[in-house]
Protein backbone atom coordinates (compact mmCIF):
# COMPACT_ATOMS: atom_id res chain seq x y z
CA UNK A 1 0.00 0.00 0.00
CA UNK A 2 1.48 3.38 -0.86
CA UNK A 3 2.39 5.65 2.01
CA UNK A 4 1.50 8.91 0.44
CA UNK A 5 -1.45 10.21 -2.31
CA UNK A 6 -1.32 12.94 -4.72
CA UNK A 7 -2.34 14.37 -8.23
CA UNK A 8 0.02 16.39 -10.93
CA UNK A 9 -2.08 18.80 -12.35
CA UNK A 10 -0.91 19.78 -16.21
CA UNK A 11 -1.78 21.25 -19.24
CA UNK A 12 -1.23 23.96 -21.66
CA UNK A 13 -0.90 27.73 -20.38
CA UNK A 14 -4.41 29.53 -19.18
CA UNK A 15 -5.93 25.83 -19.17
CA UNK A 16 -7.23 26.90 -15.81
CA UNK A 17 -4.59 24.63 -14.03
CA UNK A 18 -4.19 26.79 -10.96
CA UNK A 19 -8.35 27.33 -10.86
CA UNK A 20 -8.64 23.99 -10.66
CA UNK A 21 -6.13 23.37 -7.66
CA UNK A 22 -8.17 26.08 -5.75
CA UNK A 23 -11.52 24.82 -6.50
CA UNK A 24 -9.39 21.17 -5.19
CA UNK A 25 -8.23 22.56 -2.15
CA UNK A 26 -11.96 24.36 -1.42
CA UNK A 27 -13.58 21.05 -1.86
CA UNK A 28 -11.21 19.03 0.10
CA UNK A 29 -11.62 21.48 3.21
CA UNK A 30 -15.05 21.40 3.04
CA UNK A 31 -14.68 17.72 3.40
CA UNK A 32 -12.59 17.87 6.46
CA UNK A 33 -9.89 15.83 4.16
CA UNK A 34 -6.36 17.51 4.54
CA UNK A 35 -4.18 18.82 1.51
CA UNK A 36 -1.23 19.65 0.59
CA UNK A 37 -0.61 22.14 -2.29
CA UNK A 38 3.07 22.52 -3.85
CA UNK A 39 3.68 25.29 -6.84
CA UNK A 40 6.29 24.28 -9.60
CA UNK A 41 5.74 26.64 -11.71
CA UNK A 42 8.29 29.61 -11.27
CA UNK A 43 6.19 31.80 -13.48
CA UNK A 44 3.13 31.86 -10.65
CA UNK A 45 2.52 34.53 -9.28
CA UNK A 46 -1.09 34.81 -7.64
CA UNK A 47 -2.23 31.90 -5.27
CA UNK A 48 -5.96 31.67 -3.54
CA UNK A 49 -4.30 29.33 -1.30
CA UNK A 50 -0.48 29.88 -0.19
CA UNK A 51 1.19 27.15 -1.10
CA UNK A 52 3.01 24.27 1.50
CA UNK A 53 5.77 24.24 -1.30
CA UNK A 54 6.65 26.89 -3.96
CA UNK A 55 9.36 26.38 -6.01
CA UNK A 56 10.11 30.34 -6.47
CA UNK A 57 11.86 29.68 -2.85
CA UNK A 58 14.42 27.29 -4.48
CA UNK A 59 15.30 29.33 -7.79
CA UNK A 60 13.63 31.82 -9.85
CA UNK A 61 13.18 32.37 -13.02
CA UNK A 62 13.69 35.78 -13.73
CA UNK A 63 17.30 35.34 -12.41
CA UNK A 64 17.72 32.37 -14.57
CA UNK A 65 16.66 34.14 -17.75
CA UNK A 66 18.88 37.22 -16.74
CA UNK A 67 21.68 35.60 -15.70
CA UNK A 68 21.72 32.69 -18.29
CA UNK A 69 19.94 34.77 -20.99
CA UNK A 70 17.67 32.59 -21.72
CA UNK A 71 14.37 32.88 -22.51
CA UNK A 72 10.96 31.75 -20.57
CA UNK A 73 11.03 28.25 -22.57
CA UNK A 74 14.40 27.23 -21.44
CA UNK A 75 14.38 29.33 -18.49
CA UNK A 76 11.86 26.87 -17.38
CA UNK A 77 13.69 24.08 -18.23
CA UNK A 78 16.36 24.95 -16.59
CA UNK A 79 14.39 25.42 -13.25
CA UNK A 80 13.39 21.92 -13.31
CA UNK A 81 16.44 20.96 -13.91
CA UNK A 82 17.94 22.26 -10.75
CA UNK A 83 14.54 21.36 -9.11
CA UNK A 84 15.79 17.83 -9.85
CA UNK A 85 19.38 18.08 -9.01
CA UNK A 86 17.71 19.64 -5.69
CA UNK A 87 15.06 16.95 -4.71
CA UNK A 88 15.28 17.25 -0.74
CA UNK A 89 13.88 20.53 -1.35
CA UNK A 90 10.19 18.69 -2.19
CA UNK A 91 10.70 15.64 -0.62
CA UNK A 92 12.16 16.93 3.17
CA UNK A 93 8.66 18.90 3.19
CA UNK A 94 6.87 16.08 2.01
CA UNK A 95 8.32 13.73 4.82
CA UNK A 96 5.70 15.18 7.56
CA UNK A 97 2.88 13.73 5.11
CA UNK A 98 0.62 11.24 5.72
CA UNK A 99 -1.54 8.77 3.85
CA UNK A 100 -4.90 10.91 4.59
CA UNK A 101 -3.54 14.09 2.58
CA UNK A 102 -4.26 14.68 -0.73
CA UNK A 103 -0.93 16.43 -2.46
CA UNK A 104 -1.71 18.42 -5.12
CA UNK A 105 1.17 19.45 -7.59
CA UNK A 106 0.76 23.02 -9.80
CA UNK A 107 2.73 22.54 -13.00
CA UNK A 108 3.08 25.32 -15.45
CA UNK A 109 2.16 24.90 -18.92
CA UNK A 110 5.22 24.90 -21.13
CA UNK A 111 3.77 22.01 -23.68
CA UNK A 112 7.30 20.63 -24.11
CA UNK A 113 7.89 19.32 -20.60
CA UNK A 114 4.54 17.10 -21.21
CA UNK A 115 5.65 16.21 -25.12
CA UNK A 116 9.72 15.58 -25.04
CA UNK A 117 11.92 16.92 -22.48
CA UNK A 118 12.34 13.81 -19.87
CA UNK A 119 12.42 16.26 -17.04
CA UNK A 120 8.57 15.52 -15.48
CA UNK A 121 9.13 11.79 -15.81
CA UNK A 122 11.92 11.54 -13.76
CA UNK A 123 10.54 13.92 -11.31
CA UNK A 124 7.35 11.68 -11.11
CA UNK A 125 9.38 8.39 -11.04
CA UNK A 126 11.16 9.90 -8.18
CA UNK A 127 7.53 10.85 -6.33
CA UNK A 128 6.26 7.75 -7.00
CA UNK A 129 5.89 4.17 -6.24
CA UNK A 130 9.94 3.39 -6.81
CA UNK A 131 11.29 6.54 -4.88
CA UNK A 132 8.86 8.45 -2.34
CA UNK A 133 6.12 5.39 -2.46
CA UNK A 134 3.44 7.75 -3.59
CA UNK A 135 0.63 7.06 -5.71
CA UNK A 136 0.17 9.79 -8.05
CA UNK A 137 -2.44 10.38 -10.58
CA UNK A 138 -1.91 12.74 -13.96
CA UNK A 139 -5.02 15.43 -14.60
CA UNK A 140 -3.94 16.71 -17.93
CA UNK A 141 -6.17 20.05 -18.47
CA UNK A 142 -7.14 21.00 -22.09
CA UNK A 143 -9.86 23.90 -22.34
CA UNK A 144 -13.27 23.32 -23.99
CA UNK A 145 -13.36 26.36 -26.08
CA UNK A 146 -11.03 24.06 -28.21
CA UNK A 147 -13.61 22.66 -29.34
CA UNK A 148 -14.28 25.71 -31.21
CA UNK A 149 -11.12 24.63 -33.45
CA UNK A 150 -10.85 20.61 -34.33
CA UNK A 151 -7.09 21.22 -35.05
CA UNK A 152 -5.88 22.68 -32.19
CA UNK A 153 -8.36 20.58 -30.12
CA UNK A 154 -6.90 17.78 -31.39
CA UNK A 155 -3.14 19.00 -31.21
CA UNK A 156 -4.28 19.23 -27.56
CA UNK A 157 -5.32 15.70 -27.35
CA UNK A 158 -1.90 14.78 -28.83
CA UNK A 159 -0.24 16.47 -26.31
CA UNK A 160 -2.28 14.88 -23.69
CA UNK A 161 -1.42 11.37 -25.13
CA UNK A 162 1.95 12.12 -24.90
CA UNK A 163 1.85 13.07 -21.50
CA UNK A 164 0.51 9.82 -20.92
CA UNK A 165 2.55 7.93 -22.60
CA UNK A 166 5.41 9.75 -20.95
CA UNK A 167 4.55 9.58 -17.21
CA UNK A 168 3.33 5.70 -17.11
CA UNK A 169 0.87 6.74 -14.26
CA UNK A 170 -2.73 6.86 -14.03
CA UNK A 171 -3.90 9.51 -16.29
CA UNK A 172 -7.38 11.43 -16.25
CA UNK A 173 -8.12 14.33 -18.74
CA UNK A 174 -10.14 16.83 -18.13
CA UNK A 175 -11.99 19.63 -20.14
CA UNK A 176 -11.89 22.38 -17.98
CA UNK A 177 -14.04 25.57 -18.11
CA UNK A 178 -17.40 24.00 -19.00
CA UNK A 179 -19.02 27.19 -18.63
CA UNK A 180 -17.32 28.80 -21.32
CA UNK A 181 -19.22 26.65 -23.78
CA UNK A 182 -22.09 25.25 -22.00
CA UNK A 183 -25.68 26.50 -23.87
CA UNK A 184 -23.35 27.12 -27.14
CA UNK A 185 -22.13 23.25 -28.41
CA UNK A 186 -24.96 20.70 -28.66
CA UNK A 187 -24.95 17.85 -26.11
CA UNK A 188 -24.49 15.62 -28.97
CA UNK A 189 -21.61 17.28 -30.46
CA UNK A 190 -19.90 18.05 -27.32
CA UNK A 191 -19.84 14.23 -27.05
CA UNK A 192 -18.10 13.11 -29.99
CA UNK A 193 -15.66 15.84 -28.08
CA UNK A 194 -15.38 14.05 -24.78
CA UNK A 195 -14.86 11.12 -26.60
CA UNK A 196 -12.88 11.88 -29.71
CA UNK A 197 -13.84 10.40 -33.12
CA UNK A 198 -11.94 10.60 -36.12
CA UNK A 199 -14.89 11.97 -38.27
CA UNK A 200 -14.58 15.31 -36.29
CA UNK A 201 -11.53 15.95 -38.61
CA UNK A 202 -13.29 14.62 -41.82
CA UNK A 203 -15.93 17.38 -41.45
CA UNK A 204 -14.15 20.39 -40.07
CA UNK A 205 -15.42 23.20 -41.38
CA UNK A 206 -13.98 26.52 -39.65
CA UNK A 207 -10.68 25.31 -41.09
CA UNK A 208 -11.08 26.34 -44.69
CA UNK A 209 -10.02 22.64 -45.57
CA UNK A 210 -12.16 19.93 -46.54
CA UNK A 211 -11.31 16.63 -44.78
CA UNK A 212 -13.75 14.75 -46.82
CA UNK A 213 -12.87 10.78 -46.91
CA UNK A 214 -12.29 9.95 -50.46
CA UNK A 215 -11.67 6.64 -51.33
CA UNK A 216 -8.25 5.82 -52.16
CA UNK A 217 -6.74 9.50 -51.29
CA UNK A 218 -4.87 7.47 -48.49
CA UNK A 219 -3.84 4.34 -50.37
CA UNK A 220 -0.33 6.23 -50.71
CA UNK A 221 -1.07 6.30 -54.66
CA UNK A 222 -0.94 9.77 -54.15
CA UNK A 223 2.64 11.57 -53.11
CA UNK A 224 1.96 13.82 -50.27
CA UNK A 225 5.39 15.94 -50.59
CA UNK A 226 3.93 17.01 -54.34
CA UNK A 227 3.59 20.60 -54.02
CA UNK A 228 0.20 20.30 -55.71
CA UNK A 229 -0.99 18.29 -52.66
CA UNK A 230 0.92 20.67 -49.99
CA UNK A 231 -0.87 23.62 -51.74
CA UNK A 232 -4.44 22.35 -52.08
CA UNK A 233 -4.06 21.00 -48.71
CA UNK A 234 -4.71 17.60 -49.46
CA UNK A 235 -1.52 16.33 -47.47
CA UNK A 236 -2.51 18.55 -44.07
CA UNK A 237 -5.65 16.75 -44.62
CA UNK A 238 -4.28 13.50 -45.06
CA UNK A 239 -1.57 13.82 -41.99
CA UNK A 240 -4.85 14.88 -39.86
CA UNK A 241 -6.76 12.10 -40.73
CA UNK A 242 -3.59 9.89 -40.08
CA UNK A 243 -2.98 11.80 -36.62
CA UNK A 244 -7.00 11.39 -35.85
CA UNK A 245 -7.09 7.39 -36.99
CA UNK A 246 -4.35 6.83 -34.24
CA UNK A 247 -6.35 8.16 -31.20
CA UNK A 248 -9.72 6.74 -32.58
CA UNK A 249 -7.58 3.12 -33.05
CA UNK A 250 -6.15 2.93 -29.73
CA UNK A 251 -9.36 4.94 -28.01
CA UNK A 252 -6.77 6.17 -25.45
CA UNK A 253 -8.31 9.88 -24.75
CA UNK A 254 -11.32 10.62 -23.56
CA UNK A 255 -12.50 13.90 -21.11
CA UNK A 256 -13.86 14.47 -18.16
CA UNK A 257 -15.71 17.81 -18.14
CA UNK A 258 -15.27 20.26 -15.34
CA UNK A 259 -17.03 23.29 -13.90
CA UNK A 260 -14.57 24.68 -11.32
CA UNK A 261 -18.05 27.18 -10.16
CA UNK A 262 -19.99 23.63 -9.26
CA UNK A 263 -19.09 21.87 -6.34
CA UNK A 264 -20.81 18.71 -7.92
CA UNK A 265 -18.32 18.64 -10.90
CA UNK A 266 -14.78 18.83 -9.06
CA UNK A 267 -16.04 16.53 -6.54
CA UNK A 268 -16.97 14.20 -9.59
CA UNK A 269 -13.53 14.97 -10.82
CA UNK A 270 -11.73 14.04 -7.53
CA UNK A 271 -13.71 11.10 -7.07
CA UNK A 272 -11.93 9.93 -10.07
CA UNK A 273 -8.78 11.11 -8.99
CA UNK A 274 -9.19 8.79 -5.59
CA UNK A 275 -10.09 5.54 -7.24
CA UNK A 276 -7.16 6.45 -9.70
CA UNK A 277 -4.82 6.26 -6.69
CA UNK A 278 -6.98 3.97 -4.61
CA UNK A 279 -6.70 6.81 -1.84
CA UNK A 280 -9.79 5.11 -0.19
CA UNK A 281 -8.58 1.86 -0.18
CA UNK A 282 -5.60 3.39 2.45
CA UNK A 283 -8.08 4.48 4.46
CA UNK A 284 -9.92 1.97 6.15
CA UNK A 285 -10.36 1.97 9.81
CA UNK A 286 -7.62 0.46 11.62
CA UNK A 287 -8.38 -2.56 13.87
CA UNK A 288 -8.85 -1.65 17.71
CA UNK A 289 -6.44 -4.35 18.13
CA UNK A 290 -3.19 -2.69 16.08
CA UNK A 291 -4.28 0.52 18.23
CA UNK A 292 -3.25 -1.15 20.96
CA UNK A 293 -0.50 -2.70 19.80
CA UNK A 294 0.70 1.04 18.09
CA UNK A 295 0.39 2.04 21.44
CA UNK A 296 2.38 0.09 23.55
N1 LIG B 1 -14.69 31.13 -17.38
C1 LIG B 1 -13.75 30.42 -16.78
N2 LIG B 1 -12.52 30.94 -16.66
C2 LIG B 1 -11.57 30.22 -16.03
C3 LIG B 1 -11.85 28.92 -15.51
N3 LIG B 1 -10.71 28.42 -14.96
C4 LIG B 1 -9.77 29.37 -15.15
N4 LIG B 1 -10.27 30.45 -15.78
C5 LIG B 1 -9.54 31.67 -16.16
O1 LIG B 1 -8.51 31.31 -17.08
C6 LIG B 1 -7.32 32.02 -16.81
C7 LIG B 1 -6.18 31.06 -16.59
O2 LIG B 1 -6.45 30.30 -15.44
P1 LIG B 1 -5.27 29.64 -14.58
O3 LIG B 1 -5.94 28.79 -13.54
O4 LIG B 1 -4.30 30.65 -14.10
O5 LIG B 1 -4.61 28.73 -15.69
P2 LIG B 1 -3.19 27.96 -15.67
O6 LIG B 1 -2.25 28.77 -16.45
O7 LIG B 1 -3.49 26.66 -16.35
O8 LIG B 1 -2.79 27.78 -14.23
C8 LIG B 1 -7.62 32.90 -15.61
O9 LIG B 1 -7.94 34.18 -16.07
C9 LIG B 1 -8.81 32.24 -14.96
O10 LIG B 1 -9.60 33.16 -14.27
C10 LIG B 1 -13.18 28.40 -15.64
O11 LIG B 1 -13.52 27.29 -15.24
N5 LIG B 1 -14.08 29.18 -16.29
MG1 LIG C 1 -1.07 28.18 -13.19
Amino acid sequence: MASKYGTIIMGPAGAGKTTFCSALIAHLRANRRSCFYINLDPAAEEFVYEPDVDIKDLISLSDVMEELHLGPNGGLIYCFEFLLENLDFLTDPLETVTDEYMVIIDMPGQIELYTHVPVVPALVRHLGRSGMGMSLCAAYLLESTFIGDRAKFFAGTLSAMSAMLMLEIPHINILSKMDLVKGQVARKELKRFVDPDISLLQDGPESGLVYEYKEGVDNGEDDPADSKAVMSGQSFARLNRAVGQLIDDFSLVSFLKLDVQDEDSVGAVLSYIDDAIQFHEAQEPREPNDEMMDGD
